[in-house]
């Protein structure tokens, strides 16, 4: 007879914390949400921790390399999504990577022969006030000029009108030269009175922008997190058919981190992923799963995985539990799986961490995951809504939306993620396509997130991630209590609520 668990599995909504006792020394300014990446033996450090306990999901409407710089300059870690051709996955990581705070390679280029009426409506697409002219119209042709709102008056120059005829040519334009420092390109710009500093190289050209606005930039980011050569760290997506191809390239353009992007990580094809990795690449860590169960959790341990990844069913997208009947409330999987975690640590010494995968909706989700024993939370829903994710934007009656569709829908093709071998393509869909509501700079949202959890962390006595999963307090709460926890019995005046 099949195995039947008669406890019901629950998710975040049906737990709350119970405050612990706050000393003076609780507060969120103290507060470090400092966590482990990759697994580590018993008294040693792992090989990369996180400043902040949050990656992105590996999601085309969500993972691209703007988010990895973005999510990278708070202290997190995205991994860049792996259903797209091993060339441009790799040159994300490369983007990534040879990314340099304050230099910006330009977005809005065009060539001489463009009208004003394209360069207005480039720059009202990009959002961008310099547009680049260049040989070949792309931020790597040779720098012929630039335009901007100074070199023509709106409502009054002639639309027809050609680039070449009211750029500010080569000839005027103070540049730096590839490899200039940042402190020298900025005196450059107060020098000279200037917003923008093109930087070209030893052809002439277009290599970045150096911008006045983003002088004081990296004091906003106490939290980045760099590799040894101060570098964005940046994570990518892997698949269990073609790693053989795929990680060699991605190593190739500096992946500090890969993981096997999978709706099913308790099979013999992640198994077989991690140990072809661990054999030709031993330096570079791998995540895998994703599983629900202490079981899977031991599987892929014992296979050698840096972390795992737990969830099955929860993410907003996901039609897995309608659509084939498998997972577990993600409240329920994390508590069960880190049990097997910390099982495993006593036993053997090695502290795999744990990311609570998907149905993260409202913030504080992010702190009962933590306290249930995850380390860190893989999130879709919420980075697709920011500028910085890949999708869309698009205004749906006066209201702005991102595009957020899930890897199983058909829309994404991902067969990869559902594989059991066999044919080479996606046999029935278990994501949606949908839209999300528009929530603006990614560096916003985060902060004021991690201020929820760290003021819920203090509430509970908690200095630190490691306090919390240890002297937390967490309660099953009843339906009718879950409607007390909200406003009621008044009629709102606004119905707009902050989450
Ligand atoms: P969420 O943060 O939007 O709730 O969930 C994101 C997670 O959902 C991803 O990290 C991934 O594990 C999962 N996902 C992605 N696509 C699908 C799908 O199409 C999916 N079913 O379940």
């Amino acid at each position: 007879m099949a195995k039947i668990i008669n406890e019901p599995a629950h998710t975040f909504n049906e737990y709350l914390l119970i405050p612990n006792y706050s000393d003076e020394n609780n507060i969120p300014s103290k507060v470090s949400l400092v966590t482990p990446l990759t697994k580590f033996k018993k008294g040693q450090m792992p090989k990369i921790s996180m400043n902040i306990p949050m990656v992105s999901a590996i999601m085309q409407s969500v993972s691209g390399d703007r988010l990895a710089i973005a999510l990278a300059k708070e202290g997190g870690v995205t991994f860049i999504f792996g259903a797209q051709p091993i060339e441009s996955e790799a040159m994300m990581v490369k983007n990534v990577k040879s990314y340099k705070a304050g230099f910006v390679p330009s977005d809005s280029n065009v060539k001489v022969t463009a009208t004003l009426e394209e360069v207005i409506a480039l720059k009202e697409k990009t959002n961008h006030s310099t547009v680049a002219v260049t040989s070949d119209g792309t931020n790597k042709g040779k720098l012929l000029g630039i335009i901007t709102s100074r070199d023509y008056r709106p409502n009054k120059t002639n639309l027809n009108v050609k680039v070449k005829d009211i750029m500010t040519p080569l000839n005027k334009l103070i540049v730096g030269k590839d490899g200039i420092s940042l402190n020298k390109a900025n005196d450059l710009i107060w020098e000279h009175k200037i917003n923008q500093l093109p930087i070209i190289g030893k052809k002439g050209e277009l290599k970045y922008f150096v911008f006045r606005k983003d002088y004081d930039e990296h004091k906003k980011y106490p939290n980045e997190l760099l590799d040894e050569k101060k570098r964005y760290v940046v994570g990518a997506g892997i698949n269990t058919r073609d790693y053989e191809q795929r990680v060699p390239a991605l190593v190739k353009a500096g992946v500090d981190v890969l993981c096997i992007d999978s709706s099913e990580g308790f099979t013999e094809w992640q198994k077989k992923t991690i140990h072809w990795v661990k054999k030709n690449y031993p330096n570079i860590p791998i995540g895998a799963g994703n599983v629900v169960s202490g079981e899977g959790f031991r599987f892929l341990a014992d296979a050698g995985a840096d972390f795992v990844k737990v969830g099955i069913g929860g993410g907003s997208i996901c039609i897995t539990r309608e659509t084939k009947g498998i997972g577990r409330g993600q409240a329920t999987a994390i508590i069960e799986v880190c049990k097997a975690r910390d099982k495993y640590y006593k036993e053997k010494g090695v502290y795999v961490p744990i990311c609570s995968d998907g149905g993260i909706v409202l913030d504080h989700h992010i702190t009962l995951a933590l306290a249930m024993g995850a380390d860190f939370v893989m999130l879709g829903r919420y980075f697709a809504r920011f500028d910085e994710s890949p999708s869309n934007k698009v205004n749906i009656n006066g209201t702005f939306y991102k595009e957020y569709w899930g890897e199983g829908s058909a829309r994404a093709r991902n067969w990869q993620r559902y594989d059991l071998g066999g044919e080479q393509t996606l046999k029935f869909e278990e994501g949606v396509d949908s839209y999300v509501p528009y929530a603006g700079a990614l560096h916003d949202n985060v902060i004021m997130s991690l201020e929820k959890v760290k003021s819920t962390m203090c509430n509970c006595g908690a200095l630190t991630i490691k306090e919390l999963q240890k002297n937390a307090t967490l309660t099953l709460v009843s339906s009718t209590s879950i409607v007390e926890g909200g406003a009621h019995d008044v009629i709102q005046k606004d119905k707009t609520s902050f989450k």
